[in-house]
């Protein structure tokens, strides 16, 4: 007891410089890891991300979502920088201490400089790698040595200052290395070429789409365009060669199908719209692609599914999870190309499902494995509160507002209601009183497919515009108005223009 004690009193001893070098350790300890990894699932901040995000509680994150909207995930990656910071900061103080403690300052910086290594392989899986960050550790522990065993012991000004000037130029070459290494490796996409189905597809979208003078998308979303909501910071990296679908749970066969399996199916490609359940009424996770892919049925039908709930749970390899019924499921298709290229990464290289008219949530990327189950189970989203496993709702969205040449205003937007379709979107520019048909584009083929709207008229003081859809049902857009938690936002948008 008493010689812990007097470890304890030494470990108080650590000065200002200790902790001042370890810092540095630490920083340029996670700037070394980017200059070898790039930012990408080798970077030792992306594991501690995922885990951060594992660990959050869900009622925290649907309030970071209400509140703090799409900045909310920098909350969790800056907690991860600084967890990863402190971690290697930690290597470096222990190296400091031990060789401070027993006088031996060589022991201590290879001590660090071990630790450091270990514990970044550990956490990335990468010893190769790990090498960018304990290299630094251990510069930085030897620096923070030497300061120590040096008569003066007390760092002066200039010290510190050159301390500081070198981890700046050390952290400057690192973000230019990682950053070069993120342009040139995580581009997967973009190697199939365009077919020629793809590209009449294509056309067709671009001659039905309206001539709007607003900027908003045509009928197929770009890449640029397209909508992203992961749970992760950092995207799955899949090659074909890795990847596989498998069948299991509740079913008479499992079935296992890989990426050369799958390509050779009966290949089709489809108009798909996705729409994410926690977008603002009027908001912008509303994206359309062409897909290339092959219908699930088959599959599952091979795989023949049992179980008591009619209902499956889809996994995937960022650990991402939903259920929701086979009904929903059956009429799947697994996406490996879009708008004519492969998948590309941030939408779930190499292979997704999009289940038509259902919510963003059940469209899931990096797919690895549907189980069929004996009872319902929440998923990743629904564990969190949100209820985005059914049909969608549906909108017009009043995206663009625009005066033309000749003083007349040009309103317009798309409009989406799942597999029900968009039969009518309609304006009023006196706040519901009266109503007019807004022109539509027309339908493209696909039973899943949004539409856009547009509509003129000759401005007469401020007007409060509203508009709303009816779907292939008949169903008018309800106009009672909700949040997008937990069941998707409802009510019309509605817009003062002047
Ligand atoms: N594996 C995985 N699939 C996922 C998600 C995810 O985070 N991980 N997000 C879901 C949500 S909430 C939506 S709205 C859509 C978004 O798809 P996109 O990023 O391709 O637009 O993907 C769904 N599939
Ligand atoms: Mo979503």
């Amino acid at each position: 007891m008493t010689s812990m004690n007097k470890y304890l009193r030494d470990l108080e001893s650590l000065s200002f410089s200790d902790l001042l070098f370890a810092v540095l350790a630490g920083v340029t300890g996670v700037a070394g890891s980017y200059a070898a990894a790039g930012y990408t699932p080798r970077f030792i901040v992306a594991p501690i991300d995922a885990t951060v995000v594992r660990l959050t509680p869900g009622s925290v994150v649907t309030f970071v979502i209400q509140n703090v909207g799409e900045a909310g995930h920098l909350l969790h990656i800056a907690l991860s920088f600084v967890v990863a910071i402190g971690l290697l900061a930690l290597t470096a103080i222990l190296g400091l201490y031990i060789g401070q403690r027993f006088d031996r300052p060589v022991v201590g910086i290879g001590l660090a400089g071990v630790l450091a290594w270990g514990l970044t392989s550990s956490i990335t899986a990468q010893p190769s790698l790990a090498v960018g960050t304990a290299v630094p550790v251990t510069l930085w522990t030897a620096i923070g040595s030497t300061s120590l065993f040096s008569p003066a012991h007390d760092p002066s000004r200039r010290r510190v200052l050159a301390s500081s000037a070198g981890a700046l130029a050390f952290i400057g070459a690192s973000f230019g290395f990682g950053q070069l290494l993120r342009d040139t490796e995580t581009d997967n996409s973009g190697t199939a070429e365009m077919d020629d189905e793809v590209a009449t597809l294509m056309q067709d979208a671009e001659a039905k789409s309206l001539g709007i003078e607003g900027d908003i998308p045509g009928l197929v979303s770009s890449f640029e365009e397209f909508y992203n909501v992961d749970i992760a910071e950092f995207d799955p990296e899949l090659s074909p060669e890795d990847w596989s679908l498998t069948i299991t749970g509740e079913v008479g066969a499992d079935v296992t199908v890989t990426f050369d399996e799958l390509t050779d199916m009966p290949t089709e490609r489809r108009f798909v719209t996705l729409r994410c359940v926690g977008e603002d009424l009027n908001g912008q996770k509303l994206d359309t692609a062409v897909w290339t892919g092959t219908p699930i049925k088959p599959l599952l039908e091979e795989a023949d599914p049992g179980g008591e709930c009619g209902c499956a749970m889809l996994r995937a390899a960022d650990d991402y999870f939903v259920q929701f019924p086979i009904e929903a499921l059956e009429d799947g298709f697994l996406a490996w190309g879009m708008n004519g290229q492969s998948l590309p990464q941030s939408h779930g290289h190499p292979v997704r499902v999009l289940i038509p008219g259902h919510w963003g949530e059940t469209n899931v990327k990096w797919l690895s494995e549907i189980e069929l189950l004996d009872e319902e189970m929440d998923g990743y989203w629904e564990q969190r509160g949100w209820h985005g496993t059914g049909p969608v709702n549906t909108v017009a969205k009043l995206w663009s507002t625009t005066t033309l040449e000749d003083g007349s205003v040009e309103i317009a937007g798309h409009a989406y209601a799942g597999t029900r379709g968009v039969e009518r979107v309609e304006v009023s520019i006196d706040g519901g009183e009266t109503w007019r048909n807004a022109e539509l584009s027309e339908p493209l083929p696909g039973d899943d497919v949004w539409r856009q709207w547009r509509y003129e008229f000759e401005p007469d003081g401020s007007h409060d515009v509203v508009v709303r859809a009816t779907d292939g049902t008949g169903t008018v857009q309800p106009e009672d108005r909700s949040d997008s938690f937990p069941s998707g936002a409802t009510g019309w948008v509605r817009k003062t223009v002047n």
